[in-house]
């Protein structure tokens, strides 16, 4: 397995516009980022994923560009992004920016050119179907409040394709000339000085332009459908001959539709196409089967997610790499999803994930606020939300007589605004992140502990922790490289397993419950000696060497030997 930066980095994403407000407008910028670099490196992290900061009508906070080589007003000018990366380089950070090219703004000038009229030289940029032609077949869209991914445009009296919201039609990689200008656009970033991308839902960005009827009754079946475009592997091959081996960089893809089966297909370094993707099943773990956004009923069990990891470690043991995550500005916060954010749980579950994520093979990444143990905001007033695709799915719900209620309950614990709201620095109004009103509600357990100030000189804070542990990541290139073995698949309440280099072994302990429970390492695991390297609280029983009482969300890494 070739050893290289990026799978020895952890990962810290940061959502600009929740981040810090420098401006007084509410809304975070890049100046907040360069402000708080000595927080982010004092964290032990080692690269930044940033969401997008290019010029954006945002009506997908960003995730509809209108110029790709221009930075958003709101988050201030280009010459405040090349001091942000001047910055980072001064403290050996590096910079992963994100790549939002399966689709555009319908403001971008090549969409103002395209739908201006039939004949015109940016009309093969986009999927158009003439309305002549009939309905087009169906396609689902993401953001659409009717679901539906053809938007009919009469200026020409077609259909261009969405397959999110309206205002985000989808390029055609098809034409060529769409391919050399995403990839110039690349280089472009890449002569700054990127380090490289994250690229927004990569699968997608193949179709067959014959459009044909696709065989999903069900219409959450279009995700693996999209993610299985004909050429998706010609087009990523292409883009990582044509800019990405020609820099020291890595690619991180979004994967949505992408099955297990097909990882190395993806990832394999000999097909030279990307370094590594997030994979969904993790994500879709707590929601109903194919649904991306509603909650199952019943609560996900330990083996189960066990399972995830243990499946998807296997498929890289021999070639390729992973990526771990447990949140991003996509989903809730991770202390509320896979921990408990209940006051007497929060602590530990927040410091468990950190150990889970920690001692994982794969590249980690955290989301901002993961460090404080930040939870979900919960609204309770459709008002409070900002985002398009839980204010569409009210509409839908709505427009069809739904339940409003269950909808409104349900985002508590699914809406992506529950990641989104903004970073809690101190106890200052609007937790020291804006002085004016900002763009969204600020979760007010800001005051309750859940801060950068409150955690800071706090022996014992999540955010000590995470400080201490990133460390012993790093210092251990067992714990990046090793082989994983779980040690008890079925067991719904504690996750153990150990990672092993050459003779370095280490095991790690957690109790994923809120009881107290009695575990004994399976005899197979041998060793004479353990050491406890690092731990979210005092072990209750020690005394044994194989024998364990672990309290509520107890979390213990032991070398053994
Ligand atoms: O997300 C793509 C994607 O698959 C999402 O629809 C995801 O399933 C959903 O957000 C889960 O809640 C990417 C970006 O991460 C997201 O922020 C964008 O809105 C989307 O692409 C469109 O660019």
């Amino acid at each position: 397995m070739n050893q290289t930066w990026w799978k020895e980095g952890i990962v810290y994403q940061i959502y600009p516009r929740s981040f810090k407000d420098t401006t007084g407008n509410g809304i975070g910028d890049l100046q907040g980022i360069i402000e708080k670099l000595d927080y982010i490196a004092s964290l032990g992290v080692d690269i930044i994923w940033l969401n997008p900061v290019y010029d954006s009508p945002n009506d997908d906070n960003g995730y509809d560009i209108r110029d790709y080589r221009t930075i958003m007003t709101e988050f201030g000018t280009m010459a405040d992004f090349d001091q942000l990366l001047a910055g980072m380089k001064a403290l050996n950070l590096r910079l992963v920016m994100d790549l939002v090219v399966n689709h555009c703004s319908d403001e971008h000038e090549w969409f103002q050119q395209s739908r201006s009229s039939r004949e015109n030289p940016y009309r093969d940029y986009f999927h158009w179907w003439p309305a002549e032609k009939g309905t087009p077949p169906k396609r689902w869209s993401y953001f659409d409040v009717e679901e539906n991914a053809w938007q009919y445009d009469a200026q020409t009296d077609a259909y261009y394709l969405h397959y999110f919201a309206v205002k985000q039609p989808d390029l055609k990689w098809e034409n060529p000339q769409v391919r050399s200008e995403i990839y110039e656009m690349m280089h472009f970033w890449f002569q700054k000085g990127v380090d490289g991308f994250r690229m927004d839902v990569i699968p997608f960005i193949s179709k067959d332009t014959t459009y044909p009827e696709i065989d999903a009754t069900e219409p959450h079946e279009f995700i693996a459908y999209y993610a299985n475009g004909p050429k998706v592997h010609e087009y990523l091959n292409e883009l990582n001959r044509e800019v990405i081996s020609k820099y020291d960089a890595f690619t991180v893809g979004e994967g949505p539709g992408i099955h297990i089966d097909q990882a190395l297909d993806f990832v394999h370094e000999d097909r030279k196409e990307m370094d590594m993707f997030f994979h969904f099943d993790l994500m879709s773990l707590d929601r109903k089967p194919g649904e991306v956004f509603t909650m199952r009923e019943d609560r996900w069990k330990l083996s189960e997610f066990k399972k995830v990891f243990s499946d998807w470690d296997a498929a890289f043991a021999k070639a390729g790499w992973g990526s771990l995550f447990l949140a991003n500005h996509d989903f809730p916060r991770s202390v509320s999803r896979w921990g408990n954010d209940s006051p007497e749980h929060w602590k530990n579950s927040a410091t468990l994930l950190h150990t889970f994520l920690l001692t994982m093979r794969g590249t980690p990444y955290f989301y901002q606020g993961d460090e404080i143990g930040m939870t979900n905001v919960r609204f309770t007033d459709i008002q409070d939300y900002r985002d398009i695709n839980t204010i569409n799915r009210y509409e839908n719900v709505k427009n069809n007589g739904g339940d409003l209620n269950a909808f409104m309950e349900s985002e508590q614990h699914a809406a992506r605004e529950n990641a989104r709201t903004p970073m809690h620095w101190d106890i200052t109004p609007n937790a020291g992140f804006t002085k004016a009103t900002p763009w969204i509600r600020v979760n007010p357990n800001y005051k309750n502990g859940v801060s950068v100030a409150h955690q800071e000189d706090e022996e014992y804070s999540v955010l000590s922790y995470f400080r201490k542990i990133t460390i012993v990541r790093k210092s251990n290139p067992a714990l990046v490289y090793g082989a994983y073995e779980c040690l008890d698949l079925d067991h719904e309440q504690i996750y153990a397993y150990t990672r092993t280099l050459g003779n370095d072994r280490f095991l790690i302990l957690l109790n994923f419950s809120d009881d107290t429970v009695n575990y004994t390492v399976p005899s197979h695991i041998t060793y004479n000696r353990k050491v406890k390297v690092i731990a979210n609280g005092r072990i209750l029983d020690d005394q044994t060497y194989r024998e364990f009482m672990l309290g509520a969300w107890q979390a213990v890494v032991y070398k053994i030997e």
